[in-house]
This record gives structure tokens, C-alpha cells and sequence, in this order.
């Protein structure tokens, strides 16, 4: 019995990375399930694991061993199914770009909000800071900080290409397990590059036409740091889908309203047009962002349109 690491999956492989510090292609011995979900993926990216060594390369996955947490999406390939993104993280760093190509703040809040349910703290980390020169651009980024750091998180300037900031994430990942998630083309595979010598991942330019990034990463793949700590590069997200969550929860995951939610007059308070509502005073009086208040509330009407918590 040897314990591993599930680095990568590919299909009906996996590779494990053992506690002596081996590689170890695996395939699942029998069937592994996750009560209550319908995955893709019984074996997850970041999964502690039990291997039955057949030989010095390969072995047979046994037992997966309770995860602390995970992060869950629909199937970008079959829609019906949920597919687990990574599993045992310590923390999540949402990379986005003002430019080149352009975050929403729609998607930041979305994969925020995902990472609150799943406890995964958040740090936002800006890429391309090198870019921004233009004052719109400039002013946009300073929203950001001030949007995102008044409601709780940490948010960290980079540039992947110039290496500026790049200490600060160093610091930030030393011992952890971090996942790097973000749209396609915002720099996550450049950034891990510059933070593991050695490493060389592909990546590559944006679509000059698009403005979007072109899908390098395929397949979410975690690297060691050397030190016990892990980084997963993730695939690019283009949309993401809240599931699992019943509208009357959402508002618990936006950390900057919880405050305010027990002040409310009514207890089943959704925050949009209720009398006496506390969250929505504190909008008015620009305690909460606007961009937070919308997207709240686009994220509610997508969940009540989609039904995906009735399950
Ligand atoms: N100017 C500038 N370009 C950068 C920076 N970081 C990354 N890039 C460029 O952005 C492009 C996309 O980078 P990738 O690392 O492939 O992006 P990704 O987020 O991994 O994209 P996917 O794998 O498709 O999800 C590449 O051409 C990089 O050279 C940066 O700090 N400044
Ligand atoms: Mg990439
Ligand atoms: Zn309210």
C-alpha cells in the first residue's frame, strides 16, 4: 500500500506522485464513486490516493482518501454530468487580466462566489500589469483593487512577463496547495513557469481577432513545488455555471454582505427590492460595490432560471 498525489488525468490514467517522490501511471481499481454527484471524474487532480503498485511504473488506484474539499463545475463536454476541477486546496488564485484578454467583473464574482462554497479562500491576482497604460485602463484597475480588497480579498499586481510581483506569489503558495484558475490567455501557464524553473508548459499568444486567449491548457495538471507545496494549472474557464446553490444561499458567499444579512426585516430577504433591507442600504450608501450588487443579482436570476439546485 503506498499513499500518492494524483497530479494529472488523462482519460483512464492517472499520474501519482508517491510519498517517496515516485511517478506512477494509475488506472482506478474497480468502480469509485462520489455519493451524490454524476461525475466525469471519479479520480480528482489533488486526490490523496491508495495504490496497489503492480510495478515500478504502474499501479491501481484502491481507495481515495476523504477529500478536505473540492471544486466542482458542470462538464464543459457533457452537460449532464459534474466534473471535479481539483481537490485538497488550500487556496485558490483567480488570475485576470484588465486587458488582453478582458476579466468581467461577472466572472470574477461567479468563481469567487464558487470558491466561498467550496471554503477555498481567494486571492485575486492581477496579470499584465505592464499593459496598462491607458488611463480607462488604469482606472479600471484601480476599481478593481478597491472593489475586490473592500470586500475582503487579497489582490496582488503582477507581470508574468516582466517578473514584477512575482515574489509576493512565491510567499503566497510556499507549503500550499494552490489552484490557478482563470479565462483562457490571462498568463496562469506563464505565471507557474516563472515560478517553477524548469517546468517550460506551453503557452501561447492571444487571438489578435478575438482579444480571447486560445485554450493552451487542456487538462488541469497540478506541479510540485519541491518545498510539500502544489500549483494546478486549470484550462482556461470561459463561463462558469453556478450549481448546487438555492438562491436563498447566495448571498451568504458574498463576504462583504454578511454584515448586513441578519439586519434585514425579512428573514428570507433576497436583497433586491424587499423593504428594509439592509444589503440593499448598504449599496445605496456605497458600502457594496455596484458591480457586486448587479452581479449578485444576475447570479440569482440565473439560478432560479436554471433550477440546478433542485436535484
Ligand atoms: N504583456 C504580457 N503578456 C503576458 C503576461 N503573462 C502572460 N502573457 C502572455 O499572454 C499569453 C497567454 O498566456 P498563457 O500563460 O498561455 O495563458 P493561460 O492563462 O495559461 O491560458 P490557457 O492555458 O488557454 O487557459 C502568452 O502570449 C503570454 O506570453 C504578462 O504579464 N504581460
Ligand atoms: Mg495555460
Ligand atoms: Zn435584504
Amino acid at each position: 500500500m503506498i499513499k500518492a498525489r494524483i497530479l494529472k488525468s488523462t482519460g483512464s490514467w492517472y499520474t501519482a506522485l508517491t510519498e517517496a517522490g515516485d511517478l506512477l501511471e494509475c488506472r482506478p481499481k474497480g468502480k469509485l464513486r462520489l455519493k451524490g454527484f454524476k461525475l466525469t471524474n471519479p479520480v480528482a487532480v489533488g486526490d490523496w490516493v491508495i495504490i496497489e503498485k503492480e510495478n515500478d511504473f504502474s499501479g491501481l488506484v484502491t481507495q481515495i482518501l476523504d477529500r478536505e474539499n473540492f471544486i466542482i463545475r458542470k462538464s464543459p463536454r457533457n452537460r449532464k454530468n459534474d466534473h471535479i476541477i481539483a481537490s485538497n486546496l488550500d487556496q485558490m488564485l483567480l488570475m485576470a487580466s484588465v486587458k488582453s484578454p478582458r476579466t468581467s467583473t461577472g466572472f470574477i464574482d461567479r468563481l469567487l462566489l464558487v470558491a466561498e462554497m467550496y471554503h477555498i479562500p481567494s486571492v485575486l491576482v492581477i496579470n499584465k500589469v505592464d499593459l496598462y497604460e491607458d488611463e480607462k485602463v488604469v482606472a479600471r484597475l484601480e476599481e478593481w483593487q478597491s472593489i475586490y480588497g473592500n470586500a475582503g480579498y487579497p489582490v496582488k499586481l503582477v507581470s508574468a512577463e516582466q517578473g514584477t510581483g512575482l515574489n509576493e506569489i512565491r510567499e503566497l503558495i510556499a507549503g500550499k496547495s494552490t489552484l490557478f484558475a482563470g479565462h483562457s490567455g490571462v498568463g496562469k501557464t506563464t505565471i507557474i513557469n516563472a515560478l517553477i524553473p524548469g517546468l517550460d508548459l506551453s503557452t501561447k499568444e492571444i487571438s489578435s481577432t478575438h482579444d480571447k486567449g486560445q485554450h493552451t491548457t487542456t487538462f488541469a495538471e497540478m506541479h510540485p513545488l519541491g518545498d510539500g507545496g502544489f500549483i494546478v494549472d486549470t484550462p482556461g474557464i470561459k463561463e462558469l455555471q453556478v450549481i448546487n446553490l438555492e438562491p436563498a444561499e447566495v448571498c451568504q458567499y458574498f463576504l462583504e454582505f454578511l454584515p448586513f444579512l441578519n439586519e434585514c426585516k425579512f428573514n428570507d430577504c433576497l436583497h433586491r427590492d424587499e423593504p428594509g433591507c439592509a444589503v440593499k442600504e448598504a449599496f445605496v450608501e456605497g458600502v457594496i460595490a455596484d458591480s457586486r450588487f448587479m452581479n449578485y443579482h444576475k447570479i440569482l436570476e440565473d439560478i432560479e432560471a436554471t433550477n440546478y439546485w433542485e436535484r
